[in-house]
């Protein structure tokens, strides 16, 4: 049986691919592995029974028979982990790959979270004009700091893994910004990223929902 996942009946990013569902979706289109999805309200989301599969009331979870799954990271792991070629077979780069899913995640998106928070949700308080620009420059900093590991390697640590993935899915967040354009080869990286037939199919998946055509292929 397939394995059913759910994302936001009505993203509030208008099909933009930003919604934590396009990670999954992703994953899974990599590892060639057919998906279900089931589409939640808001409202649905804070209800009993989809918080007995996500205790904090979100998408995306991934059920798969008796597994019932939340948080991106770790559906994105578990999709890589029982399928070919998002994780490499070699013990150290296994856990090197693993390891920038961790950094992308808990290092990179932790300050990108934090400018969504001052612009949409502090962005009225009288001390926001000054917090903005010290929430860019830590960005900034880690974007910095990724242009420089990245180099000119197309991947972070050799072939496409799901660390690239995670690490993507988090910078997609940032192309409105123009911070991305500080970083060419960071830039190129995301763009690089989002040329891979899996995620252009995962994209159009999820912009379907918000345009309700349906997917042609
Ligand atoms: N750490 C969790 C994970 O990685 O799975 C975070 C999950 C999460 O934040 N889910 C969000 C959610 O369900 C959707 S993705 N929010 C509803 C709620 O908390 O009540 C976050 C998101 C939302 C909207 C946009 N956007 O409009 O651009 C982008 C990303």
């Amino acid at each position: 049986m397939n394995p059913t996942i759910t994302a936001f009946e009505s993203s509030p990013d208008r099909g933009r691919g930003l919604a934590r569902d396009m990670r999954v979706r992703w994953a899974l289109e990599e590892a060639g592995q057919p998906y279900e999805v089931r589409l939640v309200s808001f409202s649905a989301m804070k209800e009993p029974a989809h918080l007995a599969l996500h205790p904090f009331g979100q998408i995306p979870t991934y059920e798969e028979g008796d597994l019932v799954l939340f948080e991106s990271g770790a559906i994105v792991l578990h999709i890589a982990e029982h399928h070919a070629g998002l994780l490499p077979d070699e013990a150290n780069a296994r856990a090197r790959a693993i390891a920038w899913m961790f950094a992308a995640v808990n290092t990179v998106e932790t300050p990108i979270l934090d400018l969504q928070t001052a612009k949409f949700a502090e962005g009225n308080k009288p001390w926001a004009e000054q917090r903005l620009p010290i929430v860019m420059d830590r960005i900034r900093d880690r974007l910095k700091q990724l242009s420089a590991r990245l180099g000119d390697t197309d991947w972070l640590d050799g072939a496409f893994s799901a660390g690239d993935l995670m690490m993507v899915g988090v910078l997609l967040r940032l192309k409105a910004s123009g911070l991305l354009d500080e970083c060419p080869n960071v830039a190129a990286y995301v763009a690089r990223g989002e040329t891979r037939p899996a995620f252009k199919r995962a994209f159009a998946a999820q912009l379907a929902v918000f345009t309700g055509q349906p997917l042609t292929s």
